[in-house]
């Protein structure tokens, strides 16, 4: 017979979503109407589709894509892409407060829009030809195609410019071996931007569609992180890419490079939105519950991390409001869009797990956020290039000295 606790439990996991934004230092005031409109949507949107549902598919490590179609509506994928190709015509700045209200609610949703508006419809927009750019664009931005993107390889992580997956010359088509590994969506993406590496040793960007003979996608199970996300595997057997599919304008590191550099921009956005949600439920739980005859937020113990924790969410806001800033005027160069991603997720997950311990038992439960964005943020600290690399990318635009190798 199921237990009173876990039934009461499994109810209270559709819990009821009371966030209502945390703003210390008045930087709404720093917004524009639009970016307020888009942020208040979102926030919306994040309510009513993916709080009621998310503890759910994180217990059972599913990932809710039937939210494709709804994020499109809401305009998440390629928020400052150009309209007439699938964006939403707005600038550095929405696409972050759209990243932060996205990752308030789960880590997963926020990745569902990163991979689609940052590392599979920018490169199409920013390499691809005119046909690619007709072809792909507006079914990506409309949720009709899921996209993933293919980096990262099984012995070749931290590094991807080692990479050995390869194209070979075949008349009007190239083909494809090897192998890409931890690709968010894979398993149930449309295409493919994958980079391999041409007879000349040149990097290049490729649009694989699934079906084509020899391409397979299987999934990766086991996660305790990032649960409510499929990751899998890419895996290429003599493939046969039409000479069509192969991204023109990109022969370098520099293409993957540079859409990673918009995703993080995007990460050190969206971290704030999971750090946010954590001091949300920690500061709530702690002004309700009473131990020793007080609310524990009375104790100066709780009151020091939950000061910190406004003091380091207040920082991260500035950061990425001058970042974006920056990024609106063509300034924002990888180096602080390292930094800003290196120390907004490093927050979030400090806060985290301060938020974790001010709901004692309770927060290592389904019935508060704090813990799925802990498990969520581990991940998070290590793609888009790990807590370490982006201190050895800022250590060597300050040095000037490479410490990579
Ligand atoms: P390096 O020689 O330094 O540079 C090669 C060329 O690229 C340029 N460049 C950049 N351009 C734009 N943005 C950046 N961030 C750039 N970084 C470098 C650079 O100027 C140069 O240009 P040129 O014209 O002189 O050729 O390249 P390297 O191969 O030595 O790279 C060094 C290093 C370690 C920094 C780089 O490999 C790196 O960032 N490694 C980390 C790998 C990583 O982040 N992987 C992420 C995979 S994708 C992912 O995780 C998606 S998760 C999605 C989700 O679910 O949200
Ligand atoms: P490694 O590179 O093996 O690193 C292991 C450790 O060694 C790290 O702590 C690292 O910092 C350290 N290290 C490595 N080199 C150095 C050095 N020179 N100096 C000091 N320390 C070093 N990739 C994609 O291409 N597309 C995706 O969609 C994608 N989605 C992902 C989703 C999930 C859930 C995860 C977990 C990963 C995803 N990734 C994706 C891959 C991700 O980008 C890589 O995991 C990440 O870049 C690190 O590579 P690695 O796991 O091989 O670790």
């Amino acid at each position: 017979m199921e237990s009173t606790t876990t039934s009461k439990m499994q109810k209270k996991s559709a819990r009821e979503d009371r966030y209502q934004g945390h703003d210390y230092y008045q930087l709404d005031e720093l917004l524009q109407e639009d970016h307020l409109l888009a942020r208040d949507a979102v926030r919306t949107w994040v309510k009513q589709e993916v709080s009621p549902i998310i503890e759910d598919y994180a217990n059972r490590a599913e990932c809710p894509y039937h939210l494709f179609k709804g994020l499109a509506e809401i305009g998440a994928f390629g928020p400052s892409l150009p309209v007439e190709y699938g964006g939403g015509g707005m600038d550095e700045i929405a696409y972050g407060v759209i990243m932060q209200e996205l990752e308030r609610g789960d880590s997963g949703i926020r990745s569902m829009a990163s991979v689609q508006g940052s590392l599979v419809m920018y490169p199409i927009y920013k390499f691809g030809s005119e046909e690619q750019r007709k072809k792909y664009l507006p079914k990506l931005g409309s949720g009709e195609f899921i996209g993933c993107f293919g980096l990262t390889e099984p012995d070749h992580g931290s590094n991807p410019a080692g990479m050995v997956t390869n194209i070979k010359d075949d008349g009007d088509a190239y083909i494809l071996n090897g192998a890409k590994m931890w690709i968010t969506n894979s398993p149930v993406a449309d295409l493919a931007v994958v980079w391999a590496r041409d007879e000349e040793g040149k990097i290049r960007g490729l649009i694989v569609e699934k079906g084509m003979p020899g391409f397979t996608a299987p999934e990766i199970h086991g996660k305790w992180s990032l649960r409510a996300s499929i990751t899998g595997e890419l895996v290429f057997e003599d493939v046969r890419v039409p000479k069509a599919n192969v991204l023109p304008n990109v022969n370098s590191m520099r293409g993957p490079l540079s859409c990673l550099s918009k995703a993080r921009y995007g990460i050190a956005w969206g971290v704030i939105g999971a750090a946010l949600d954590c001091y949300d439920s920690a500061l709530r739980y702690s002004l309700e519950r009473e131990q020793f005859g007080r609310p524990i937020a009375g104790f100066q113990l709780t009151q020091k991390k939950l000061a910190e924790m406004i003091t380091e969410i207040t920082k991260a806001q500035l950061l990425t409001w001058r970042l974006g800033t920056l990024a609106n005027q063509g300034k924002a160069t990888p180096g602080q869009i390292s930094m800003a991603k290196r120390n907004n997720v490093n927050m979030a997950l400090e806060i985290a797990r301060e938020a974790r311990q001010i709901h004692g038992g309770m927060g290592i439960t389904n019935e508060y956020p704090v813990m799925r964005h802990m498990m969520n943020l581990e991940t998070v600290l290590t793609y888009e290039g790990t807590h370490d690399i982006h201190l050895l990318i800022t250590g060597m635009d300050v040095t000037g000295i490479n410490a990579f190798s």
